[in-house]
């Protein structure tokens, strides 16, 4: 076919440019007939599609430059409010809210919307245009190390503090739903952001450390900051935590010395490697509390927690020199800095030795914000793709009725909402813990879902947008629709804020530290869902293949205590996603309307394709909770 083929330069003699609309809509009709005849074609037949197949040639001979575009370009897809567009969520909201805050949350979240789509996206896409320049010199020779920020950057900072996007988590209007209102507005904010989604995971973090310490009255002024509305006095935080030994191994590679001062500060002196968001106002680190003989204690009981202000009053760094800005592959809005602590003055607010137990509780917020961030990048990507199917034409017909490429969609939907249900169960369960309401089984539950959900949504959210990506065909890879920037900022996901195995071996952390009282209480919660949703006789086939996952997962749980501990370190990844898989998978909840489905369904089983105009594709796609036993044998583990 290809031999045959004439160059699409030499003009056709029969063609006349008024009748190109017309020819070309034919010459694609004939175009599928004849890429459909398969390989087994009589002589015939063979004839008929030669002839065809001359016409298409000599309909594709235009010269280019005297064709009709209209035929030739596609349908940028386009999404409205995304609030309003998100069945699911609204869906989730519905069941959970109580009517009043339902209704203030609602609007509140539907004006956000807007907001998003006329405001803050196009700001988020001037980010990308104009990332962070670092100037180390001023025209005079001076160093100023100066991060200059582009003022769509400085404006997403203005409208995080209006929206009270960490205000509204600590001002507690809704009580124990304020977190879940926060969290929808973060993961609607999230990727149109311009990369400002990091910022806000830190300080958020920053404040929950300040609120979980009571609030000391030297951090008082700054935890005002960090929460405010008011966009001339909102502060953002960083989270300096990784140095040249690296990020993973804090207790080992954290090489700062913190020297005290006589009126009971500190000094600080070291590394720090990444810096993410280094423009922010303050930030939390790890340092070591050097001894009158200027000798430090290594390992974990070694760090203590400072809090610092990044300037002074003067905007003059504080005893901070900025080494260069990281060349990164993606997040390349937001400037990740190396930088010199060289005495920069530091306030103590851990106990002695107590520098990752206190760290972690920031640690675990912006762990929640990344789980935020993936699911809305699958989320995103999804909404567009899907869009799309709605519009572009391949082989005759739109995408949408094609059925492999639906159940392609499908598949992207069952994990994208199995990650949604699990966000939302974080964000509720912190919203308890938070105001006093949770029990003790809702904060074990807490602890061991945070580093689940970080872990397996920063993997899920990878490979989701990218092969949402593929959905576009080659303009999936084009920088100009902004779909490889949404692919390249989701891939971080997996690695900041702790990676694949450090938050597995961190659920494994979270299992010994509760001697087993977690994952008790795991088991106990993910039965209580099933049996709401074996009342549910179309749910039954997952409901039965949930059991199964359990019913597995359990025996692993009862043999691991007489295993040497390298089978669990072993199994701490499969271990997890198990528990991801089967929490996601057994997201039912008490609204009968949300547990049955009616467009909403329930993360195992996927119908929301009925709603796509035209076709009534319906997938059984299903988070199968696959528990690889064989992973975790040493044996058979190379
Ligand atoms: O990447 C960074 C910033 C990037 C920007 C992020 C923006 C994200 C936004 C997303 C939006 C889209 S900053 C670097 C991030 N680095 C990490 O995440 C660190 C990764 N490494 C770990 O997580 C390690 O597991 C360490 C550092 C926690 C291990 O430290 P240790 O000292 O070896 O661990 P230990 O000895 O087991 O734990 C010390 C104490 C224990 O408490 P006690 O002493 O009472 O028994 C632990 O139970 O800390 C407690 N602990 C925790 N508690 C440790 N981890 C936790 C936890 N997650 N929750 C509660």
């Amino acid at each position: 076919m290809f031999a045959r083929r004439l160059p699409l330069w030499r003009s056709s003699a029969t063609s006349k440019p008024w009748q190109l609309g017309l020819s070309l809509r034919h010459s694609w009709e004939r175009c599928q007939a004849w890429s459909c005849r398969g390989f087994n074609t009589t002589a015939d037949q063979g004839q008929q599609v030669d002839m065809q197949q001359n016409q298409v040639l000599e309909d594709l001979e235009m010269p280019v430059a005297r064709r009709e575009t209209e035929n030739l370009f596609q349908e940028r897809p386009e999404t409205g409010n995304q609030y309003l567009e998100d069945a699911l969520l609204r869906g989730y909201l519905k069941a959970h809210l109580p009517p009043k805050v339902l209704e203030e949350v609602s609007q509140d979240l539907e004006r956000f919307g807007n907001r998003l789509l006329t405001e803050v996206k196009p700001l988020g896409w001037e980010c990308e245009l104009n990332p962070p320049v670092f100037r180390q010199y001023d025209a005079w020779g001076q160093r100023v190390d100066h991060i200059i920020t582009c003022s769509a950057w400085k404006r997403m900072k203005e409208i995080s503090a209006e929206e009270g996007l960490i205000a509204e988590a600590y001002e507690r209007k809704y009580s124990n739903w304020s977190r879940v209102h926060q969290a929808v507005k973060l993961y609607l904010f999230s990727t149109t952001s311009g990369g400002f989604n990091c910022p806000l995971a830190m300080t958020d973090g920053a404040a929950k450390v300040i609120e979980s310490l009571g609030i000391p009255a030297s951090l008082k002024n700054a935890f005002d900051h960090l929460t405010s509305r008011d966009p001339k006095k909102f502060w953002t935080s960083g989270q300096w935590m990784t140095e040249r030994r690296g990020g993973s191994d804090v207790a080992n590679g954290t090489e700062t010395v913190a020297r005290k001062q006589p009126d009971g500060t500190y000094r600080l002196y070291g590394f720090k490697w990444f810096t993410s968001a280094a423009d922010s106002d303050v930030t939390l680190t790890l340092a070591r509390i050097a001894d009158a003989e200027g000798h430090v204690k290594q390992g974990s009981s070694g760090l203590s927690l400072f809090f610092l202000k990044v300037r002074d009053e003067d905007k003059k760094l504080n005893n901070i020199r900025v080494q260069r800005l990281k060349d990164k592959l993606g997040t390349r809005q937001m400037a990740t800095a190396e930088l010199w602590l060289d005495g920069a003055e530091a306030e103590l607010i851990s106990a002695e030795g107590r520098g990752v137990a206190s760290i972690s509780n920031m640690l675990n917020i912006s762990r929640i914000h990344n789980v935020i961030g993936a699911v809305a990048s699958m989320r995103r990507m999804i909404s567009l793709s899907r869009e799309y199917a709605l519009k572009r034409v391949v082989f005759g017909k739109l995408l949408k009725d094609h059925p492999l490429h639906m159940q392609t969609i499908a598949r992207l939907e069952v994990q994208t909402r199995g990650a949604f249900l699990l966000l939302m169960e974080i964000a509720r369960l912190l919203g308890l813990a938070e105001t006093n309401m949770a029990s003790e089984q809702d904060q074990l539950l807490l602890r061991l879902l945070v580093p689940v959900a970080k872990l397996y949504t920063g993997k899920q959210a990878s490979a989701t947008v990218i092969e949402a990506m593929e959905c576009f065909g080659g303009q999936g890879y084009m920088e100009d629709t902004g779909l490889p920037v949404i692919v390249r900022d989701t891939l971080v996901l997996s690695i900041w804020e702790g990676t694949t195995n450090i938050l597995s071996l961190d659920v494994l952390r979270s299992l010994t530290k509760s001697q087993g009282r977690a994952i008790a209480v795991f088991f106990s919660t993910v039965q209580k869902k099933i049996e709401l949703a074996s009342s549910t006789a179309k749910l039954e086939p997952a409901v039965r293949q949930m059991r199964d996952a359990i019913s597995r997962l359990t025996q692993f749980v009862q043999g691991a205590g007489a295993k040497e501990a390298v089978t669990m370190e072993l199994a701490a990844r499969d271990f997890s996603y198990s528990l991801a898989r089967i929490y996601a998978g057994s997201g039912k909840d008490r609204n009968d309307e949300f547990q049955t489905g009616k467009g909403l369904g329930i993360s195992p089983r996927v119908s929301w394709l009925h709603t796509l105009r035209g076709k009534e594709w319906s997938f059984k796609e299903s988070l199968v909770p696959t528990f690889q036993m064989e992973a975790a044998q040493p044996d058979k583990c190379c």
